[in-house]
């Protein structure tokens, strides 16, 4: 006779968790019974200081390693805190589940302390929000959870969970479970023959194909499938914000980031490839306003293959050969269609569209060793990413807040490796989150490098997960780039209105102190000299380290909703 206790309902949703391999949690104590359950089994708490905060490390951490990520909250205040990540990760397609605490069964519908409608609460920002309030289905809602957050187009689910339901004893098991879901894709799927036969010969035919690949490329094995088909095709790959990384952008054939297309950007020059193109090769792109210079960007009489997980994103705006499927399985397939091929027209291209694009990175660097004049105080930033680009590997994970740290990532950064990481919040672009993922991404990958860009404006949202990433040992360095005001939202009223609001100027503030009042290392450098001792020891440290970088407040990225600044500024 089995003498064990019977397993509360808690418990039963920590055994779920374990099979489904979640290592980590992020959480901070609550659901109490969860949590005590989850620790008792060997599953970490990376305790967040905020629940913000706490979903957007879990959205790191899914991005580093396409696992699910779990967060959980308490009801009411911190379940709406939860709402801004989730909805970040619903945009960028990040596979996460959280479970979040409800009133007590009985309770429910009479004002219990701290109730809220969380199904309604969440029904914009999750793909899937569900209540339980039987003891006996709690395996299946954990099931069904990770299923909608790993499957097709991933995404946040979001489980409710009565406090009172947690605290029962576990029904026994009718159907034993033991498949694992903790990672995505769950299933790997891929359009039919004839249309990946019709898109091949398209490509094989085509004069000037490109391919603009977007963040899906980084769910499952397309990174690889896409370099194979990059190299067979001899196709030029440019890639969005979320896909940077995608291709080593040192290869030939590597067109880098299109978003920027402004003066003096990679863009303004390789951008000719894309006007000239008479076939756009779309891969796993939301084809979203950034994406697309406010669609502006593909060709009106270009043919357009779209190769994307979730059949709603395909015709969206341009109508195209439908190829729904997992990215990586359909780029293989598509190369092994394209093998029976002639390809003699991509093999005589080749040259002339890699002189092309060798000629744009020329370019673009000349123009921004124009702008640059390393012994000005205070620092451009982008002497800063020169800089941070030598002393990264293959294996560091650059991270960004939103705002212009994010461009300055993608854009002037170049990627080393096919499936370099790269992570930022492009899904909603919101400020405070570039802290938060990076503390996420390095607990993925605690032996690898991680590095975080963050805007004074954009850091402030997050100062307070340094204690966070000191308690929990996950030393991230923190670069802040400190030009005293809310950049794109003054340089963005400017151009459009002439002029700026009194919120644009922030006060003095001193990082550095912040920094070490939480116990991390930080310097401050405004010379160039400085910012150079400062990286290689932070490169060189085991611990957490910030450098507050003072930038110009005069420096912004090359959009083209900037194209005229200089001359209103
Ligand atoms: C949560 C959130 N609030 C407001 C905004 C609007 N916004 C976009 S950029 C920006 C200024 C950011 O300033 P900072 O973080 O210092 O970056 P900088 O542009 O100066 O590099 C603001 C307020 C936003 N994107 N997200
Ligand atoms: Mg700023």
């Amino acid at each position: 006779m089995n003498c064990e206790p019977n397993p509360t309902v808690a418990e039963r949703i920590a055994l779920a968790l374990k099979r489904h391999g979640v290592e980590t949690i992020f959480a901070q104590s609550l659901p109490s019974a969860v949590i005590l359950a989850a620790e008792a089994m060997g599953i970490r708490q990376i305790a967040y200081r905020q629940e913000n905060m706490g979903g957007a490390m879990a959205d790191g951490y899914a991005r580093r390693i396409g696992k699910v990520a779990v967060v959980a909250a308490q009801n009411g205040p911190a379940a709406t805190l939860l709402v801004p990540p989730l909805a970040e990760a619903m945009k960028a397609s990040v596979p996460i589940v959280a479970l979040v605490q409800d009133v007590e069964r009985d309770q429910a519908d009479r004002n219990a302390f701290q109730e809220l409608d969380h199904l309604d609460l969440f029904r914009a920002c999750a793909k899937w929000v569900r209540r339980v309030i039987t003891a006996g289905r709690i395996d299946g809602y954990i099931d069904m959870a990770f299923t909608a957050a790993a499957s097709g187009r991933p995404g946040p689910a979001v489980l409710l969970l009565p406090a009172d339901l947690l605290r029962e004893p576990g029904a026994p098991v009718l159907f034993s479970r033991s498949s694992s879901l903790g990672s995505s894709p769950i299933d790997i799927t891929r359009p039919a023959d004839t249309l990946i036969y019709e898109a091949a010969e398209r490509i094989a035919t085509a004069r000037s194909p490109v391919a603009i690949v977007g963040g899906g490329i980084h769910n499952g094995q397309g990174v690889s499938a896409l370099g194979g088909l990059q190299e067979l095709a001899s196709l030029p790959v440019f890639t969005t914000n979320m896909g940077k990384g995608a291709v080593d952008e040192n290869h030939p054939l590597s067109a880098g980031v299109i978003t920027m297309t402004g003066p003096r950007s990679l863009g303004s020059h390789s951008r000719a490839l894309i006007d000239d193109a008479d076939l756009v090769l779309l891969v796993g792109t939301r084809t979203n306003q950034n994406g697309t210079d406010s669609w502006r960007l593909i060709p009106q009489a270009a043919t357009v293959i779209h190769v994307d997980v979730d059949p709603q994103e395909i015709g969206r705006s341009y109508e195209a050969i439908r190829l729904v499927g997992d990215a990586g399985e359909t780029l293989s397939a598509l190369c092994a269609a394209l093998e029976t091929h002639d390809l003699s027209i991509r093999h005589a291209n080749r040259k002339p569209v890699e002189d092309t694009i060798a000629a744009a990175w020329a370019s673009f660097e000349d123009d921004r060793r124009s702008l640059i004049d390393p012994r000005q105080s205070p620092l451009r930033p982008e002497l800063v990413m020169i800089e941070l680009q030598k002393r990264l590997t293959p294996e560091t994970t650059v991270v960004a807040d939103a705002s212009y740290s994010s461009m300055w990532i993608v854009g002037q950064l170049r990627s080393l490796k096919a499936g370099m990481r790269f992570i930022s919040p492009r899904g909603l672009a919101g400020l405070g989150w570039g802290l938060p993922l990076a503390i996420g991404a390095k607990a993925a990958v605690p032996e690898q490098p991680v590095v975080v860009v963050a805007g004074d404006g954009g850091f402030a949202h997050s100062w307070a997960e340094m204690e966070t990433l000191v308690r929990c040992n996950l030393p991230v360095i923190i670069i802040v780039l400190n030009n005293g005001i809310l950049g794109f939202q003054k340089h963005a009223e400017t151009v459009k209105f002439g002029r700026f609001t009194s919120a644009c100027h922030l006060n003095a503030v001193d990082h550095v102190k912040i920094a070490e009042a939480c116990g991390c290392t930080a310097l401050r450098v405004a010379e160039h000299s400085a910012l150079i001792d400062a990286l290689d020891q932070a490169f060189a440290y085991e611990g957490p380290l910030l450098i507050e970088v003072m930038t110009s407040p005069h420096a912004f990225p090359p959009l083209s909703l900037f194209a005229h600044l200089e001359d209103v500024a």
